[in-house]
């Protein structure tokens, strides 16, 4: 069997302490975090587009590394990622991926044809997840990349566009129920606007509703059994993408009456594109009982676009791990590392040193959010800070008995409430994080 990633070494746990580049020092697969495993509470993914296909390439450059693996006909440059990505995910102990169908197997002239490539592929991918102990946590379709999708794909004004869209993503659900695939991830590539002055936004959304009805009308009548996800994000490619954030998703589901088919795949750079918080919109998420799965990354802080860096800044990862923690762990969903190693980074190991950071700032993050609920200082913080709604008035107007005039009444009676306020402690509560962190 060819070695791709030579002179790479099964990458183990060593402890915090350890100097070796190719170890993990928090994630320890095995060992057990709330009540579970860190493989399982964790649920680890490889991104096939980055990992086996992005190159490097930006706007101002051509690609700094080939991911051809040596390679020059089509199918079997997309045969060696394949075995390349089992190799990677085995170094790595990853046991789960995520891709598009045009990641795994290349576009040919017809339809018809890239189908049957996807079939061969499939079942190589088939294959080798079955030796290699591998799953899939979500499949989706790419109806972005292709020029026809130029004025988006479900969301198109023409309706041959949306019948094409169907078709390809028809397959990348079969293709996703074979490889019996946890999840299937609809992120709106191109689905939003440039500009209103062309655009009939009603018309587009409905048409949007449309096609994921239809989708999961197919997909649960072929056996289907994993989750469905819509993946927001605010802006890019389109100025205006219809999923904008987690609310704007949730009022489409709701009105289009596809609220109990979807859950959410929530992205950390997409979240603060849309100027919340990655907490937040994982709250949101989990508040409304629509938390699925997570595609961890991170921005610039400088940069306003989609910089899709491994994420390693463990304030982040600590509190996205406390809301998944609060959502009761994830179920089908996982950590897929929506991420790339920079331009710069080009050489096959900065792949791994990439993967492994991202993973230990999770593990740390998973580590920490454990120790947060444990201390239990911040729950009973803001259990105390609601405490007025428990008993008296507060549980009155909880229970429904309180009505406008006993209300008011209460209110003329008690006079001012400035003395029923309490200090919201906000830096006091930041020095506890960090006291549980470093202390
Ligand atoms: C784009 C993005 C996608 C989705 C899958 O910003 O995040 O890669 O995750 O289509
Ligand atoms: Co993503």
């Amino acid at each position: 069997m060819q070695e791709f990633f030579k002179g790479i070494p099964q990458i183990r746990y060593e402890g915090a302490k350890t100097t070796n580049p190719l170890a993990f020092r928090f994630y320890n697969p095995d060992e057990v975090i709330a009540g579970k495993t860190m493989r399982e509470q964790l649920r680890f993914a490889m991104s096939y587009w980055h990992t086996m296909c992005g190159d490097g390439m930006d706007m101002f450059g051509r690609g700094t590394y080939s991911k051809d693996f040596g390679k020059t006909d089509p199918m079997e440059i997309y045969k060696a990622k394949a075995y390349a990505a089992f190799e990677l995910m085995n170094k790595l102990d990853i046991d789960y991926f995520c891709f598009h169908d045009r990641d795994i197997s290349p576009e040919a002239e017809t339809l018809a044809e890239t189908n049957a490539r996807l079939d061969e592929i499939t079942d190589l991918l088939r294959e080798l997840m079955k030796k290699n102990g591998k799953n899939l946590l979500w499949g989706t379709a790419n109806c972005f990349n292709n020029p026809r999708y130029m004025h988006g794909a479900g969301t198109s004004p023409s309706a041959d566009v949306f019948a094409f869209a169907a078709a390809q993503i028809k397959k990348a659900v079969e293709i996703t129920t074979a490889l019996n695939g946890e999840g299937y991830v609809f992120w709106g590539g191109r689905e939003g606007y440039e500009t209103l002055l062309n655009t009939d936004m009603a018309l587009e959304l409905d048409n949007m509703a449309r096609l994921m009805r239809l989708t999961v009308d197919y997909a649960r009548n072929i056996g289907f059994k994993g989750d469905f996800y819509i993946e927001p994000k605010p802006k890019e490619p389109t100025k205006h993408q219809y999923d904008f954030d987690v609310s704007t998703v949730l009022a489409f589901l709701r009105k289009y009456n596809l609220e109990r088919d979807f859950k959410m795949n929530i992205e950390a750079n997409h979240a603060t594109l849309a100027q919340h918080t990655f907490q937040h919109e994982l709250a949101v998420a989990r508040i409304n009982g629509v938390f699925g799965s997570i595609d961890a990354n991170q921005g610039d802080l400088l940069i306003g676009w989609d910089t899709d860096q491994f994420p390693t800044n463990v304030y982040d990862t600590t509190l996205c791990m406390l809301e998944v923690l609060k959502a009761g762990g994830f179920t089908k969903g996982g950590l897929n590392f929506d991420a790339k190693t920079r331009r710069g980074s080009f050489k096959p190991e900065d792949i791994f040193y990439s993967y492994i950071s991202g993973m230990d700032a999770f593990a740390l993050g998973l580590r920490m959010a454990n120790r947060i609920i444990e201390d239990g200082r911040l729950d009973a913080f803001v259990e105390s800070r609601y405490a007025s709604w428990k008993s008296g008035i507060g549980a009155d107007i909880i229970s429904g008995r309180a009505s406008m005039q006993s209300l008011e009444s209460y209110a003329l009676a008690k006079g001012d409430v400035m003395e029923s306020i309490e200090s919201g402690r906000q830096e006091y509560l930041e020095n506890i994080i960090n006291n549980i962190m470093f202390g």
